[in-house]
């Protein structure tokens, strides 16, 4: 799989934007046996009635009109998925953009199935899975076209650098998203729907303000995501620790010092950590 570095200009655009969207970055023949791994589940899900370990199915999913919802930890559960997460060109953006020793937090490929992929409300991703820092990013590959109508990942640019949200409602009460006031505060003008080409790659910092609206569309839209933090980013929760591949060391070495950001960080319910096979997918849901 090639790899291409990112410029020095896509570097700051991270830094002061928090995000950036590469259009048609991944190359033709990897979306291609992306997309073939892809098929493979929905075609699995086919004989589903119930969530699986690998597959969270959505409303009014059918062996006949298959409704998807999530395939959580892609690395785990199929070779493509595996390779190119945690060896892929991915990592060298990431490395441009958080230095040569990486851990691997998560993965997942959100479905978004044509007419009726559910909304998913404005939230920040690190207070699912706080770190002892806020460097953690996210990267995602569109595996269709993607336009507007199609519900696209929209992002607040510059909001990783504004406040944290508790995701709380106003009872204390964990939501996952931030609270209608708190919306309410977002600038409009600094929205951008992150739109592109398939193959085309965003990426966005653990504390940017993001979500997406339902697909109303007739077009399935596919975004395969990875989590992927600093070994000095140090994991707070042990949410990851029954989860095959779940913050392994993927380039470089682990830290020598745990590096520690001045703000606090709010953290979520306390999930714990359990037995893989019971409680895996459940987990998943509360990856943000
Ligand atoms: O799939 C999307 O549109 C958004 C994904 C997202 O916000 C998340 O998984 O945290």
């Amino acid at each position: 799989m090639s790899s291409r570095r990112l410029t020095a200009a896509e570097v700051s655009a991270y830094d002061t934007e928090g995000y950036l969207l590469l259009e048609g970055l991944i190359s033709a023949d990897v979306v291609d046996q992306l997309v073939e791994a892809m098929q493979s589940f929905v075609e699995r899900s086919r004989s589903l009635k119930d969530s699986a370990p690998d597959i969270l199915l959505g409303p009014g999913h059918s062996a006949q009109q298959p409704m998807l919802r999530r395939v959580p930890q892609t690395v785990a559960f199929h070779p493509l998925f595996e390779e190119f997460g945690l060896r892929g060109p991915l990592l060298d953006i990431v490395e441009d953009l958080i230095g040569p020793n990486i851990r691997f937090h998560h993965s997942k490929l959100n479905f978004k199935s044509p007419h009726g992929g559910e909304e998913i409300k404005w939230h920040q991703d690190i207070q699912f899975w706080p770190h002892s820092n806020y460097s953690p990013l996210t990267i995602g590959v569109y595996l269709t076209d993607v336009d507007e109508g199609m519900a696209p990942m929209g992002v607040f640019a510059g909001s990783h650098r504004g406040p944290i949200s508790t995701l709380r409602d106003v009872d204390g009460n964990w939501t996952g998203s931030l609270s209608d006031r708190e919306a309410s505060m977002l600038e409009p003008s600094r929205l951008r729907w992150l739109c592109g080409p398939r193959g085309s790659v965003t990426i966005h910092n653990c504390r940017i303000v993001h979500g997406s609206r339902a697909n109303l569309s007739d077009r399935i839209r596919p975004l395969l995501l990875h989590t992927y933090a600093p070994t000095d980013a140090i994991p707070l929760t042990r949410i990851m620790d029954p989860v095959r591949f779940g913050n392994v060391i993927v380039r470089g070495g682990p830290a020598s010092h745990a590096r520690f950001d001045a703000e606090p960080c709010p953290m979520p319910p306390d999930w714990g950590a359990g037995d893989y096979s019971s409680i895996f997918s459940t987990q998943q849901e509360k990856l943000g």
